[in-house]
């Protein structure tokens, strides 16, 4: 992992003691399969992540709720389960598992921030996505994908509004369960306020204005418009207050309607890469991402589909459900459509 000094401000470098890795990891060790009930598993993750070292868990709190936070933060030091199986080869979930130690940290992270949701289209609407490369995805814009760079975007989610930043979560959970055997996988995150003090006035001014058309998730064009474009409406890269941007942009394609938009796109592009945080997620590490006030990426790295790929759990979570509610499928509260 490495930081830039001058931008210490946008990320947070946390770590459990080592008796409280281990007290929290005793207490997962017998969580039972959190998919049978969230919400007591939810509870319970609560309850055990409220053990936390009170400086810590405000820490985690406050990167949760305060709009002067970091936009992205490394929590080190986590349990992992005795035994963690195979990397799953289809884009999961895993079946070889010991138990639930890595969901078990993934809800109870995601607790202190808000609300885990699911997406039919996003892995089934599953609450705990895996992500893992997976055969005939490497060079997509999805977190199937590994022979490619990643591009620095927002997790997006299609919505019939034409808006496809409104529905979509506040923060990702990534948890990592198993590293990149080759050590080349990098996760990158690029605030939005380091961005803004970089990019020239005449750049900000084009990306604030409506010059963009978002093309939608790769999971919601492969599922439901086999593969085309699904355009959002024109809108803003960058919105929002001087000092608490706001940043959406779309991993699988972004238009820009003009030639001026299209070069600022560009430089934003450059300058992402040049004020981006760093990180080599390994086991028992998890990042805290801020999918409003920054964009991620990930670096191309080596896929062997053998089981022995790099791993990740993944939550999506929003502050409150309650703007989402007219999404909400009638068979569970947490999955929307
Ligand atoms: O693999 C990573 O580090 C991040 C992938 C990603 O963009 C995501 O899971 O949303
Ligand atoms: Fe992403």
């Amino acid at each position: 992992m490495t930081m830039r000094a001058a931008e210490a401000a946008t990320f947070a470098d946390l770590a459990l003691p080592d008796a409280m890795r281990a007290a929290i990891g005793r207490e997962l060790e017998s969580l039972p399969d959190p998919s049978a009930d969230i919400d007591r598993a939810s509870a319970r993750c609560h309850q055990v992540f409220a053990m936390l070292p009170l400086d810590l868990l405000r820490s985690v709190l406050d990167f949760g709720r305060h709009n002067d936070a970091p936009g992205v933060a490394l929590v080190r030091n986590l349990p992992v389960d005795a035994r963690t199986g195979p990397t799953p080869l289809d884009g999961g979930p895993g079946r070889g598992k010991s138990g639930f130690v890595s969901e078990g940290v993934l809800l109870g992270l995601s607790g202190l921030l808000g609300e885990p949701l699911g997406v039919l289209t996003e892995k089934a609407g599953r609450l705990i996505h895996d992500v893992v490369p997976v055969a005939g995805g490497e060079r997509t814009q999805t977190n199937q994908s590994s022979a490619v760079f990643l591009n620095f975007h927002s997790d997006i989610t299609y919505d019939p509004t034409g808006r496809y930043d409104r529905a979509n979560p506040d923060f990702l959970v990534l948890n990592c369960l198993r590293g990149d055997p080759a050590g080349e996988a990098v996760t990158y995150y690029a605030d939005a306020r380091d961005i803004c003090g970089e990019l020239p006035s005449d750049a900000l001014e084009i990306l604030r204005g409506p010059h963009f058309r978002l093309n939608a998730p790769g999971s919601y064009t492969r599922s439901v418009a086999g593969g085309s474009e699904v355009l959002s409406e024109p809108v803003p890269i960058l919105s929002g207050g001087g000092t608490h941007p706001e940043i959406a942009v779309s991993a699988n394609g972004v238009h820009a309607l003009n030639r001026d938009a299209g070069a600022a796109f560009e430089r934003l592009q450059e300058t992402c890469r040049s004020v981006a945080h760093e990180v080599r997620l390994e086991p028992g590490q998890a990042l805290l991402v801020n999918n409003r006030k920054g964009v991620h990426a990930r670096s191309r790295f080596a896929a062997r589909h053998d089981g022995r790929d790099r791993w990740l759990q993944r939550t999506y979570v929003r502050r409150s459900l309650w703007d989402i509610r007219y999404r909400v499928t009638p068979q569970d509260h947490r999955v929307h459509f």
